[in-house]
C-alpha cells in the first residue's frame, strides 16, 4: 500500500547519509510519533488482560528464570559476573546461546506493567510492587555481567568463547534485546532511571566501535532485533542527548542491511541475507528474523527518509500480509526452519510461532507511523487479539509456542526454547502506546486502538490534554472518547474505522463496511473513511464527546481459493476476534460440525465462560461424519468449520 498524504513536510533526524544514500533521501510525509503514557488507566477487556500479565504470566516467567525455576537463566549472569571479577564460575551455562534474551524482554514487559494505575485494585498494586521490588534485584544483576566496554552476552563470557565467531550464538539477537530493555526502563521512569539506559548505551557504542565501514569490522550476524533496538535508542538519545547524538547508532543498523548479503558463505534465504535488503520483495525465511528485519527497514525509511527502505518495506508487507497471513494474524506456516510458507500455503495446523506474532505487531507499529494509514492498526490489531493474546492461558502459567489455527496440543508452562515467554507480554502490554498517535505538527490526534483508559498527553495543539475512552470493546461496538483539553483548542481527530477484510487473503459475509456511526456531543457527524480513518475537525472543548459504533455482527470468513487447506470451510470472525470451535464446549466431535450457510449466527454473552466471553451460537449447526479426519484427542479446536455444500 502505497500513500499519499497532504500536510507539511519535516525531514526527520539528521541522520548521516553519504555516497548512494544521499539519491535515495526523498522528502516524504513525516512519521506518526506514538502517545507512550507513563501513566495510564486501563477498564474492562484490557485491564483484564494486563492483570493476567501483571499478576499471574510475568511472575510465573520470574519464578522459572529464577534458582530452581524450569529455565534458571538468571544464574547465567551471576556466572558471567564471576567470570569478569577473574573468578571460576560457581556452575555450568545454562540454556541455549540466546537465553539472556527472556530475561531481557521479561524486564521491559515489567517496565511496561508499572505504567498501569491500580486505581484502587489491590492485587494490581501488588503484584506491581513485587514487580518493582523483582527488577530493583535483577538490574543490578544483569549489569554486573556487562563488560566494562559495554559488551554483555553470558553464553560468551561464562564460556570464554571469543566474541563474534560464531553467528549462530545470536550476540547481536541478544544485546538487541539488552539495548530495547534499556529504552524501555528510560520511558518507564522517564528518564529519572537511567542505569539500563547508559548500560544500553555503552553497548551500543560497543558494537559501533566494533562494526561498520572499513576499517571497522563488516560481520553478518544470525538473528536480526539489533536493527530495530539501534534504531529505537537512536531515535530516544537523538531526543534525549540532543539531535543528531543518536544518528551513529541509526547508521550502525542501517549497515547490518546493506552488508548482510555480501559474504557469498551466509548468504541464504533463512536469515534474509539472500538478496540485498532493499531488493527483497517475498518474505522468507525463519519469521521472527523476517518480521524483526523488516520491522527494521520501515524504521530505516522513517528515520533517514529513504524511498528504497520504504519501498522495499511496503513490498515485504504486501507479500507478507495479502499472501501469507493467517486470519488470526499469524505467521510463519511452516514447521522446517519456523519459516514463511510459499504464497498461499496457509496450512490450518501451520506453526505461527508467538514470537513471529510479535514480530508482526512490532512491524505493524512501525508501518502504521510511516502511513499513517489504519489498514495497520488493522492488522495489529488482529495480531494482537488473536495470535498473541490467545497465546498464555487464562490461568496466566502457561503458553503456546506454536498457534496453529487446529490443533489438540495443550499450553506448556515453559519450553526448551522460551523466547517467546517475555515477548508476549511486551508486545501486549505495549497496548497502551498504541492507542493515540500524534502527527509531527501535534495538531492531529490519531485514535487507533479502542481499549477503555484514560491518560494524559502533554500537548495537543499546544494543549495539555486528558483523554478517556469508554467501551465494552472487543465484546461490544460502541466506543465513547471524553477530551478534556487545558484550554479549548482546534485540532483533528482521526478516528480508525477496522476493516475487517483484513487483506486480500480474506472476505467476510457480511460486508460491515460502512455501517459505523459517529457523533459528537450526541450529534451524528458524517465523514468519508479515507486510509481507514474518519477525520472530525472542530474546536475541541473541556468534556465534548466524540462516539463511535461500529458494526459487531458475526460475520462468516472465506478464503481466497488458493488456499487449499481452506476449500468447503467457513470461519467466524466477530470484530476483531477470530472464533474457535473448542471440543471441550461441544457434546459431539467439534471437528465433525457443520455450518449450513443460511445458520443464524447470533452473539450470546456467557458469563459463566472464561470470565466472561461473547460467544457465537448457531441452533441449527449439521453433523458430519469425518472419522478419517478427526484429531486424536479428546480436546481439539479449530478455527475453522466446514460449511454445508449439500444443496437442500
Ligand atoms: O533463535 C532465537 C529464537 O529461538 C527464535 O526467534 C525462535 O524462532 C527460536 O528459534
Ligand atoms: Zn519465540
Amino acid at each position: 500500500m502505497r500513500l499519499k498524504r497532504s500536510g507539511p513536510i519535516v525531514l526527520l533526524g539528521l541522520a548521516w547519509r553519504q555516497g548512494p544514500m544521499a539519491a535515495d533521501v526523498t522528502p516524504a510525509p513525516a512519521p506518526l510519533e506514538q502517545v507512550c503514557f507513563e501513566h495510564i488507566r486501563l477498564e474492562g477487556f484490557w485491564k483484564q488482560q494486563a492483570k493476567r500479565m501483571i499478576e499471574k504470566w510475568i511472575p510465573h516467567c520470574v519464578r522459572q528464570m529464577e534458582a530452581g525455576g524450569r529455565g534458571q537463566e538468571l544464574l547465567n549472569f551471576v556466572r558471567a559476573a564471576e567470570v569478569l571479577q577473574g573468578k571460576e564460575p560457581s556452575g555450568t551455562f545454562t540454556g541455549c546461546p540466546w537465553s539472556d534474551a527472556y530475561p531481557y524482554n521479561t524486564v521491559e514487559a515489567i517496565c511496561l506493567a508499572l505504567a498501569f494505575d491500580p486505581a484502587g485494585d489491590e492485587q494490581l498494586a501488588a503484584a506491581q510492587q513485587a514487580l518493582r521490588a523483582k527488577l530493583e534485584e535483577w538490574i543490578p544483576l544483569i549489569l554486573s555481567a556487562q563488560c566494562p566496554d559495554g559488551y554483555i552476552h553470558t553464553f560468551h563470557v561464562v564460556n570464554k568463547i571469543p566474541r563474534y565467531s560464531n553467528i549462530n550464538h545470536h550476540e547481536f539477537y541478544v544485546q538487541g534485546y539488552f539495548i530495547e530493555m534499556g529504552v524501555a526502563h528510560y520511558l518507564a521512569t522517564a528518564g529519572r532511571d537511567r542505569r539500563l539506559y547508559a548500560a544500553a548505551i555503552r553497548c551500543a557504542d560497543q558494537l559501533d566501535a566494533t562494526f561498520g565501514p572499513a576499517p571497522k569490522r563488516t560481520w553478518v550476524h544470525g538473528h536480526p532485533g539489533i536493527e530495530i533496538a539501534l534504531c529505537r535508542l537512536g531515535r530516544l538519545v537523538n531526543q534525549v542527548e540532543g539531535a543528531g547524538r543518536g544518528d551513529k547508532y541509526i547508521r550502525l543498523a542501517r549497515h547490518q542491511y546493506e552488508i548482510r548479503h555480501t559474504p557469498a558463505e551466509h548468504r541464504n534465504v533463512y536469515r534474509q541475507s539472500h538478496l540485498p535488503a532493499v531488493e527483497q520483495a517475498e518474505a522468507l525465511g525463519h519469521a521472527v528474523r523476517g518480521t524483526y528485519f523488516y520491522a527494521g527497514m520501515a524504521d530505516i525509511a522513517m528515520l533517514q527518509q529513504s524511498a528504497a527502505y520504504r519501498q522495499a518495506a511496503d513490498r515485504l508487507w504486501d507479500s507478507a500480509v495479502h499472501r501469507k497471513l493467517y486470519l488470526t494474524g499469524g505467521v510463519g506456516a511452516a514447521h522446517k526452519d519456523e519459516a514463511f510458507a510459499a504464497d498461499y500455503e496457509l496450512p490450518n495446523d501451520g506453526y505461527c510461532e508467538s514470537c513471529a506474532g510479535c514480530g508482526l505487531s512490532f512491524w505493524a507499529d512501525r508501518m502504521h507511523r510511516l502511513h499513517a494509514a489504519g489498514h495497520y492498526a488493522d492488522v495489529q490489531e488482529r495480531v494482537l487479539y488473536n495470535n498473541i493474546l490467545g497465546a498464555v492461558d487464562l490461568a496466566g502459567e502457561n503458553f503456546f509456542y506454536q498457534n496453529p489455527l487446529a490443533g489438540n496440543r495443550r499450553r506448556h508452562p515453559w519450553h526448551g526454547c522460551p523466547c517467546c515467554i517475555g515477548n508476549i507480554p511486551r508486545a501486549l502490554l505495549a497496548i497502551k502506546d498504541l492507542i493515540y498517535s500524534l502527527n509531527a505538527a501535534k495538531d492531529t490526534l490519531y485514535v487507533n486502538q479502542f481499549v477503555a483508559s484514560e491518560g494524559a498527553i502533554a500537548d495537543v495543539a499546544g494543549t495539555a490534554l486528558r483523554i478517556a475512552q469508554q467501551t465494552d470493546y472487543p465484546w461490544k461496538g460502541e466506543v465513547a472518547i471524553t477530551l478534556h483539553p487545558a484550554a479549548p483548542k482546534t485540532f483533528t481527530v482521526m478516528l480508525r474505522v477496522p476493516d475487517r477484510d483484513l487483506c486480500a487473503l480474506y472476505s467476510s459475509k457480511p460486508d460491515l463496511s460502512g455501517r459505523h456511526r459517529i457523533g459528537v456531543n450526541g450529534r451524528a457527524v458524517r465523514a468519508k473513511v479515507r486510509d481507514g480513518y474518519v477525520a472530525v475537525r472542530r474546536k475541541w472543548a473541556a468534556g465534548d464527546r466524540l462516539e463511535i459504533s461500529l458494526p459487531m455482527e458475526p460475520q462468516r470468513v472465506y478464503c481466497d481459493a488458493r488456499v487449499r487447506a481452506n476449500h468447503g470451510r467457513v470461519a467466524l470472525l466477530r470484530g476483531p476476534l477470530v472464533y474457535n470451535l473448542e471440543s471441550v464446549d461441544h457434546t459431539t466431535d467439534a471437528l465433525a460440525l457443520v455450518l449450513p450457510p443460511a445458520a443464524k449466527l447470533q452473539a450470546e454473552w456467557r458469563a459463566d465462560l472464561l470470565g466472561g466471553v461473547m460467544t457465537i451460537r448457531c441452533d441449527d449447526p449439521q453433523l458430519l461424519d469425518r472419522k478419517s479426519t478427526r484429531l486424536n484427542s479428546s480436546h481439539s479446536s479449530i478455527s475453522y468449520a466446514d460449511f454445508c455444500l449439500k444443496k437442500k
